[in-house]
């Protein structure tokens, strides 16, 4: 009102005071005031209390944070980048006798256990000792994958802040991202200049290691990613995606020659390093030193492996890969391990002290960051699948890691919670009426939503051609046959794909050489109309991406206000009856929020909500919608 009353003073409207402050002072237009902030989160926290948690919530244990005596200057593979490119790295790897290990517990770790959804604030809190205490890591695989999606989606937090403040807090430890390919971080092929400009800006934002694979292993889908990431100065891991069982005759798609073969285009194609993507752990170790000792026979560039511990085998499987020669592995803080996660970091380094491939790695150190993860995972485990151990179903099933904690959910959101093992079933069933394809994301989630489709409908393969006629088949399974994920190992069978695309043609080219680009400055202006938002980079890649997600997410802080640095018990659960939490704003800004009581409802359904804010008194109105 003060504003108003000196925008409306004639004097100032005649110019003849001086409005020079006004220039001087941008503070003017914070047109967010305190009081409308607090407004958004007590209505946040009241939505929660009244709508989900009812005030009653879980006591979590107060995370250990490791006391950090940093006063040693950092250097580690990060510094051996930034001084001596990919090519450098690539030399120093082949120096090493150690082990060397990448950590996933910020990225596929949450992925596969928790559905993705560890938020920003409980990475910050330990990147720190990260840091320090896995000064020896090789790499953090800590973006892309499901990150990029689940952030913005379910977590409203930017996954663009997540990079930049992780990056600030761990200067010397290579960051590693999960790229699909052709699909980048989402679940559809993008124009080329999408996959080019995302892979230029992740590059700009701090990511130093692009692993690049396409979810049917057509090398084609990855040409353009591995391009941009070699002339983006980072480095190119181009994966083959492992699938099948090489040591079984019987199942002859995939053999050991397959994966040679295809190591040797990859490294032709200019990869600095080769992954292995054991997506659903189904690499067994006997396998793992076949495949590791004929590809090391053929390939000079590093290898990379990459596995889940679904079954059980998966430190197993690293270990007989380290004998055989592999590299880098890929592996996750011990309480973050395990089941469909990765193998752990912790019993691996165990496993090797004292012996020629010793990884170098303090085990009491690296314990302090298992410790402090292990008092986090509690406040997720509302994301946890049921999986209580390890299972050897997932050789016959072959569901990735990130998958299995997915599809259950997605099988009840169905109603069909009560058929999950035939979904499965039918998992495995549809992979074969495929012709066995590779599945890791998307089309995985191809196979995950044509098997629960038919579980729907009874189709069976044997009924499929004569009942799907008249049936209009999930979106993923119509852009699988049409092409626009790639080509399939040994093609499509083709009276299914009639059936799937009815007059629709499909395509044997590159995706992205038929999507028209992207219009990179009609998203620009589109995001500054519509939501005044003085777009950058980033967010302009955000809606190429993810639109719909993107909006939801501007929208959301539309209402609610920047939530990424509230203590995720409190974004979860919101706050029990007397409990006073401390809500951060931003760096220094605090309000001190507690819980007075909850009213009763109201003949319209509302009920009063009273907190004290900074000692305050403060109330407001929530509808029940019970
Ligand atoms: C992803 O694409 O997100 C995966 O983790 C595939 O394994
Ligand atoms: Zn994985």
């Amino acid at each position: 009102a003060f504003l108003l009353n000196v925008l409306s003073h004639p004097r100032f409207k005649n110019g003849e005071c001086d409005t020079g402050f006004i220039d001087a002072s941008p503070e003017l237009f914070d047109i967010t005031p305190r009081e409308d902030h607090e407004a958004k989160i007590l209505n946040f926290i009241g939505e929660k209390v009244v709508n989900e948690s009812k005030g009653v919530k879980r006591d979590y244990d107060i995370p250990r944070v490791p006391k950090i005596n940093g006063n040693y200057k950092l250097n580690g593979t990060k510094q051996i980048l930034d001084k001596k490119g990919p090519e450098g790295v690539v030399k120093w790897i082949q120096s090493q006798n150690k082990l060397l290990l990448t950590d996933t517990t910020m990225r596929d770790a949450h992925q596969s256990l928790t559905a993705t959804r560890i938020r920003t604030v409980d990475m910050l809190r330990i990147a720190e000792a990260t840091a320090y205490l896995g000064k020896d890591l090789f790499s953090l695989e800590m973006w892309g994958g499901a990150t990029f999606d689940v952030a913005y989606r379910f977590l409203h937090e930017s996954p663009w802040e997540r990079l930049a403040e992780l990056r600030q807090r761990i200067p010397n430890i290579m960051f590693q991202m999960l790229l699909r390919g052709a699909n980048a971080v989402g679940y559809t092929n993008y124009p080329d200049n999408v996959v080019r400009e995302f892979i230029k800006e992740s590059a700009q934002a701090g990511i130093d290691v692009f692993r690049i694979f396409d979810s049917l292993n057509w090398l084609k889908g990855m040409e353009v990613a591995i391009d941009e990431t070699l002339k983006s100065n980072k480095i190119a891991e181009a994966c083959i995606c492992y699938t099948g069982d090489i040591l079984d005759d019987r199942k002859d798609k995939y053999s050991l020659a397959y994966y040679v073969q295809t190591a040797k285009e990859i490294e032709k194609m200019g990869a600095h390093i080769l992954g292995i993507k054991d997506m659903a752990g189904l690499l067994k170790p006997y396998a793992a030193v076949r495949l590791i000792k004929a590809l090391k026979d053929e390939i000079a560039i590093p290898i990379h492996l990459h596995t889940h511990d679904t079954s059980g085998n998966g430190v197993a499987t690293l270990l007989m890969a380290a004998e055989a020669g592999v590299d880098i592995v890929d592996t996750a803080f011990s309480s973050m391990a395990g089941i469909t996660s990765q193998p752990a970091l912790n019993s691996v380094v165990a496993a090797l002290e004292n012996t020629s491939r010793a990884t170098g790695i303090n085990l009491d150190e690296i314990q302090e960051i298992a410790d402090y993860w292990d008092d986090i995972r509690p406040i997720y485990s509302q994301f946890e699948s049921d999986l209580k151990s390890g299972t050897a179903e997932v050789y016959k099933y072959e569901i990735p890691g990130g998958q299995y904690s997915n599809l259950k959910p997605q099988v009840e959101s169905f109603g069909l919670g009560h058929k999950f093992k035939e979904v499965k079933e039918m998992y495995k069933a549809v992979n074969e009426m495929l012709g066995d394809i590779v599945k890791v994301t998307p089309s995985s989630k191809l196979v995950g939503d044509l098997a629960i489709f038919m579980v729907r409908n009874d189709l069976t393969p044997q009924n499929i051609i004569e009942k799907g006629k008249g049936m209009a088949f999930p979106d993923s399974t119509i852009a699988y046959f049409e092409g626009m994920m790639g080509q399939p190992v040994g093609g499509f069978p083709e009276a299914l794909q009639k059936v799937v695309l009815k007059d629709k043609q499909p395509i044997s080219t590159r995706p992205g050489e038929l999507l028209k680009p992207a219009d990179f400055e009609a998203i620009k202006n589109y995001l500054q109309e519509e939501y005044n938002l003085p777009a950058i980079r980033q967010d302009i890649l955000s809606y190429a991406l993810y639109p719909k997600v993107f909006e939801e997410y501007l929208e959301f802080k539309k209402s609610y206000g920047d939530l990424s640095r509230m203590n995720s018990s409190v974004f979860f659960d919101g706050i029990s009856q007397g409990e006073v939490c401390e809500v951060e704003l931003e760096e220094g800004k605090t309000f001190i929020i507690k819980l007075v009581n909850i009213g009763k409802v109201n003949k319209e359904g509302y009920r009063k909500i009273y907190f004290e804010v900074n000692g305050n008194q403060r109330e407001i109105t929530i509808l029940d919608k019970q």
